[in-house]
């Protein structure tokens, strides 16, 4: 990447102070910097006793295989044990750890007595169908309680689980049984999804008539819908049936810390899916402390509620594990935000005084685009600390966030981290650092991570580059199962002795990260690497746009031009002028050799299930090319929209 180009753009200057009542009782101090950057493996070892251990580790890393990773490696200790039951030994039985409100406005409360029952069951009905410690147990299952449940339960016998995005094909899901020879297939009869009931049970059906799928040999399957289903006798098994006749009592075996705890596939836009492993001392470690430190968690008071899917990372690890090592109270939520209107998830948080949020920048922004009176109309006062995951936050996103959801009072913390690093890894803490809208800013307590240059060396404050982490971490990959090299040659080869994320960064002049998109979405344009990013943050910071996606398109004068699509706030109508207005702002905001060539403006955008924005296929559409594989977008009728904008596409 051409340093000069990046370094030339974004010029966010706005700073936000942490708030005096959040530093005066923060969890974490500007002290836990200096502790780690002094003692990095005791920083870890210390926070590893946040755990319960049956054996308390005395060897915090083993890198002597590098870059295959042991942590706590002599230590042995039961995943779900953690999270549930030394909460109810506490005194804690009594908290709910659950409020999940269903899609059609069905709730019920689940504390963490009941939680230890209910786990406690299914463990028992695992091994009653023969699961043993190490058989892999596939999970497809809707945004409900039981979901949660069942991941802990083969965390409780130590059988690794591999959750299946609900939504996922009946081929996706086959693909992801077979490489992980599963054994179980725990499912549900559907889910509530946009105002009806949603078939899950028939897609298992299908996935298992394929040769791959052979293994496995039950199916387990909670009602939740009550929609009829097809049943295979002898391999389907009512969750309710089996579950409610084993005893409410169940004695967790303790497991080596480097015992598997979960296969999760990453979506990859080529290529097999990668399985990536994680393993359960050093994940429960990390994701513990992290969610302590970047919500500045109080366990007592505080509601926190992620609105990710457990099938992705972020639901793992701060739905699942996270918060419940934890023992909060956390909202677990079925459906989507407009259903049955737009103001659902305030609604939401209203109901139970949410007081942490945790979402995406994607629902962010489609909120702007909604409008501002939507939120208005709800009380949010609970609210203490927003975060956001999963793809840069444009400034402006952030700023909207930050005022309308958070009452211009709440810290937001900008969380950047992949499935393969388990745990969040660059982030402002809430009452310690000045938040700059936009910017991850800085490594976590007991995370290294930099930008280096095209040869690996770190570049100087104010350059751009790619984001690598340069000391292992408690919650990383251990591998992608079943294929070492493919581990090796992904993360670890393009940077000697760095893990290489596959995300563009750039250092400002303090020296703090902003994330800049994948290094696949960068942009050369007459000799500049331009970042989509960049470019879409410049567009949504005009006052008409909501969201905007950029992509270079192949173009013969400046190798590629770029080429914006772009989405009105509040329902705004074209008007005359506006495209030529868009490409002078955005000259304005980061120079003229930033500006689009072409401006379209679009109702949706493609999107990935985990609302990521697709930039692959709207190159594509600005190529004048056939669509590549649409498989993984959310809804594909988006693409056909955009297309019959396009006054040139064929
Ligand atoms: C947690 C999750 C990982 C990719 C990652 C990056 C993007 C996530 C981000 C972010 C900028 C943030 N990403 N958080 N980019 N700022 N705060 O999303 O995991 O689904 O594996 O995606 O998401 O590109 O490399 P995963």
């Amino acid at each position: 990447m051409s340093n000069e180009s990046l370094a030339n753009l974004m010029t966010e200057t706005r700073r936000f102070a942490p708030p005096a009542e959040v530093a005066a009782d923060a969890n974490i101090t500007a002290a836990a910097y200096e502790a780690a950057a002094t003692d990095r493996l005791g920083f870890w070892a210390e926070q590893a006793r946040r755990l319960s251990w049956a054996t308390p580790p005395t060897e915090t890393l083993d890198w002597s295989n590098p870059p295959f990773a042991k942590w706590f490696a002599d230590g042995r200790l039961n995943v779900s044990y953690n999270c549930v039951d030394r909460h109810v030994e506490a005194g804690h039985g009594d908290r709910v750890a659950i409020h999940f409100e269903g899609e059609p406005g069905d709730s019920r409360s689940l504390t963490y007595a009941e939680l230890q029952r209910d786990v406690s069951r299914a463990a028992h009905a695992l091994t009653e169908l023969g699961v043993k410690a190490g058989d892999r147990v596939a999970i497809y299952m809707p945004m409900i309680p039981e979901t949660v449940i069942a991941m802990l339960a083969c965390a409780r016998v130590g059988a690794p689980h591999s959750v299946v995005f609900g939504a996922f094909s009946a081929d996706a899901l086959a693909t992801r049984i077979e490489d992980a020879d599963a054994r179980v297939v725990i499912t549900a009869d559907g889910g509530y999804r946009r105002g009806a009931p949603s078939a899950l049970k028939p897609a298992v059906d299908e996935a298992l008539t394929r040769p791959g799928a052979a293994n496995v040999r039950s199916v387990l399957v909670v009602r939740r819908t009550g929609q009829d289903i097809p049943w295979t006798e002898g391999r389907d098994v009512w969750w309710h049936e089996l579950t409610e006749r084993q005893p409410s009592e169940h004695t967790p075996e303790a497991f080596e810390a480097e015992h598997p705890l979960f296969i999760l596939y990453t979506s990859g836009t080529t290529g097999k899916p990668k399985g990536i492993l994680h393993t359960s001392g050093g994940y429960l470690t990390q994701v513990s402390f992290t969610h302590h430190a970047v919500f500045d968690l109080k366990p007592e008071t505080d509601v926190f509620w992620c609105t990710a899917d457990v099938g992705w990372v972020t639901g793992h690890s701060y739905i699942v594990y996270g918060p419940l090592s934890n023992g909060a109270t956390e909202v677990l939520y079925e459906g989507t935000p407009n259903t049955p209107h737009n103001g659902r998830w305030w609604e939401i948080v209203q109901k139970y005084g949410v007081t942490l949020l945790y979402t995406a920048p994607t629902a962010i922004r489609t909120c702007m685009k909604w409008g501002d009176d939507i939120p208005a109309k709800f009380n949010l006062t609970s609210l203490r600390v927003l975060g956001s995951v999963g793809e840069p936050i444009n400034p402006e996103a952030w700023i909207w966030y930050r005022k309308h959801i958070g009452g211009d009072r709440t810290p937001v913390v900008d969380t950047w981290w992949q499935t393969e690093t388990g745990g969040v890894m660059i982030s402002p803490l809430p009452g310690v650092t000045e938040a700059k809208p936009g910017a991850a800013q800085v490594p976590l307590p007991g995370i290294s991570a930099t930008v280096v240059d095209d040869n690996g060396t770190e570049v100087p404050n104010g350059s751009g580059g790619y984001l690598t982490v340069t000391e292992p971490w408690p919650s990383m990959l251990r591998t992608i199962w079943g294929d070492d090299q493919r581990f090796l040659d992904t993360y670890w080869s393009r940077f000697e002795g760095k893990y290489f994320a596959g995300d563009g960064a750039k250092k400002d002049a303090d020296g703090d990260i902003w994330l800049l998109g994948r290094v696949d979405d960068v942009m050369l344009v007459s000799g500049h690497n331009i970042s989509t990013t960049e470019v879409e943050s410049a567009l949504v910071s005009h006052p008409k746009i909501a969201e905007a996606a950029v992509v270079g398109a192949t173009d013969p004068q400046t190798t590629q031009s770029i080429c914006a699509f772009v989405i009105l706030r509040g329902g705004a109508a074209e008007e005359e002028g506006l495209i030529d207005e868009l490409r002078a702002h955005v000259a304005k905001e980061l120079g003229p050799i930033a500006k689009p060539k072409r401006i379209l403006p679009v109702d949706e955008l493609p999107k990935t299930r985990s609302g990521k924005i697709m930039r692959r296929l709207l190159r594509d559409v600005a190529e004048n090319r056939q669509l590549g594989d649409v498989t993984t977008l959310t809804d594909s009728a988006v693409m056909d929209l955009i297309q019959a904008k396009l006054p040139t596409a064929a």
